[in-house]
């Protein structure tokens, strides 16, 4: 039976120490954090995890550990997109070698690839790793749109089973969802998840997942069974810590909020900035008046 990948995912964050070696133990009481949230999987090795600022071998540490942790409790996907197909490859092959659900990857970035290049480059991911691929979408740091023009024939390969939707473009996540009745539409902006789940989504994958996970599996619920004032509602107060992290700086921030929820996961390493007293005081205050800590 093949595996229903709709749900709620966070997005997961790197913890590291204070010298920026990663924190394994951190790791691992935050899988069993988020588990115990009740979401349905994790992302591992994505945007928040700073995966651009990671080795290729603390990027494979980090899969095993979270494999390894999650035990099959929950579904776990391991993005393993880089710049070029042979790293990305490795890192496909790797995460089947160790029990990965599925692999995601963004288009390969940096030299501009043509379309056939970057068709390629899911190819091989996919057929040499023989694994099912979460196409990862996010214009904004790519430069490139997964979900306009010719580009959009992966869809229709049967190995790619989700998009995960970082835009705020909901007609074409509803046209791609449309022309491809099997595909999965996975959320990727927290802020604009209820737009998300009413243009076709079954779930998302975010980084304040990792902190408020009860808020979007409330959302679902409330747009599920037809409560969408309700969802809007709850939608509402997510936004307003959202727009506090985004202001203050997203990664960092959710792993001061992380740290506010009892998992050290220490700082982003450079050039991100560390946030300052103010941000923090700022962070902790919305989330405080959200009830998302005491
Ligand atoms: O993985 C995240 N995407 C990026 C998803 O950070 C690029 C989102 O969860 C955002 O952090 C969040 C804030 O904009 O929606």
């Amino acid at each position: 039976m093949s595996i229903d990948f709709s749900g709620i995912y966070p997005a997961l964050p790197t913890p590291m120490k204070a010298g920026g070696e990663i924190n394994l133990e951190a790791l691992k009481k935050l899988v069993d954090f988020e588990i115990d949230q009740g979401v349905n999987g994790l992302y591992v090795g994505g945007s928040t995890a700073e995966s651009f600022l990671l080795t290729e071998d603390e990027r494979k540490k980090i899969a095993e550990i979270v494999l390894n942790q999650s035990a099959g409790r929950v579904k776990v996907i391991v993005h393993t997109g880089c710049g070029g197909t042979d790293a990305a490859v490795r890192l496909s092959k790797h995460a089947k070698e160790n029990g990965a659900d599925a692999i995601s990857s963004v288009p390969p970035i940096y030299f501009k690839y043509t379309t056939e290049e970057i068709i390629a480059y899911y190819l091989d991911l996919m057929e040499l790793s023989d694994m099912p691929l979460v196409v990862y979408n996010i214009p904004a740091f790519t430069g490139i749109n997964m979900t306009q023009g010719p580009i959009k024939e992966l869809f229709k390969h049967p190995r790619v089973l989700a998009l995960k939707h970082t835009n705020t473009n909901m007609y074409e996540l509803e046209r791609v969802l449309s022309h491809n009745p099997s595909l999965i539409g996975l959320n990727g902006y927290d802020e604009a998840f209820l737009s998300g789940l009413s243009m076709g989504a079954k779930g998302m994958i975010g980084s304040t997942v990792n902190f408020m996970a009860p808020k979007f599996i409330a959302i679902k619920k409330a747009f599920e069974s037809g409560q969408n004032l309700e969802a809007f509602r709850i939608q509402g107060q997510v936004n307003e810590i959202v727009e506090t992290m985004v202001e203050a700086g997203v990664f960092n921030a959710v792993k001061y909020a992380m740290k506010l929820q009892g998992i050290d996961c220490g700082i982003c390493r450079g050039p991100f900035k560390p946030l300052t007293d103010h941000d923090k005081k700022r962070v902790k205050d919305v989330l405080q008046k959200n009830l998302v800590i005491a």
